[in-house]
């Protein structure tokens, strides 16, 4: 069995959470942060069979999208020891995905 971490987009969530559920994949659902946006996703920690990691990547992958979003204003070092904010944007997801190996599932 595996335990799957996916962090995702605020904006997927019920699509991905729903395509898992109709698929009959367990998930738990949890409200977290991007350090570096520092803006809300969402991670999804899922327990697994191996034979089916296959189907639930391609579940993730299927209904991940990827954006540009922009990102909070960050300092420019300019000579002369001043500092200019300036906007940019970054590529963000589809998903991020951590699998690892579950000693044991328990469940009572
Ligand atoms: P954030 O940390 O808010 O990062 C949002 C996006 O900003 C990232 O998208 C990436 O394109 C960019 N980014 C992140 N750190 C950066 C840095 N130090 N310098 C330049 N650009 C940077 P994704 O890579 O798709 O990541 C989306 C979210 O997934 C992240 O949100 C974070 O919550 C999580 N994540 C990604 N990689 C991770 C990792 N290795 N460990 C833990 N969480 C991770």
């Amino acid at each position: 069995m595996k335990l799957v971490f996916a962090i995702i987009q605020d904006q997927d969530t019920n699509h991905v959470v729903d395509a898992l559920t109709v698929a009959k994949f367990r998930v738990t659902k949890l409200s977290s942060s991007g350090g570096f946006l520092k803006s809300g996703n969402t991670t999804l920690l899922m327990g697994v069979e191996d034979e089916r990691l296959d189907e639930l990547m391609g579940i993730l992958e299927r209904e991940s999208s990827q954006r540009e979003v922009p990102a909070s204003v960050m300092s420019m070092n300019i000579p002369g020891d001043s500092y200019m904010p300036y906007p940019f944007n970054v590529q963000v997801g589809g998903a991020t995905i951590f699998i690892l190996d579950v000693q044991e599932y328990l469940r009572y």
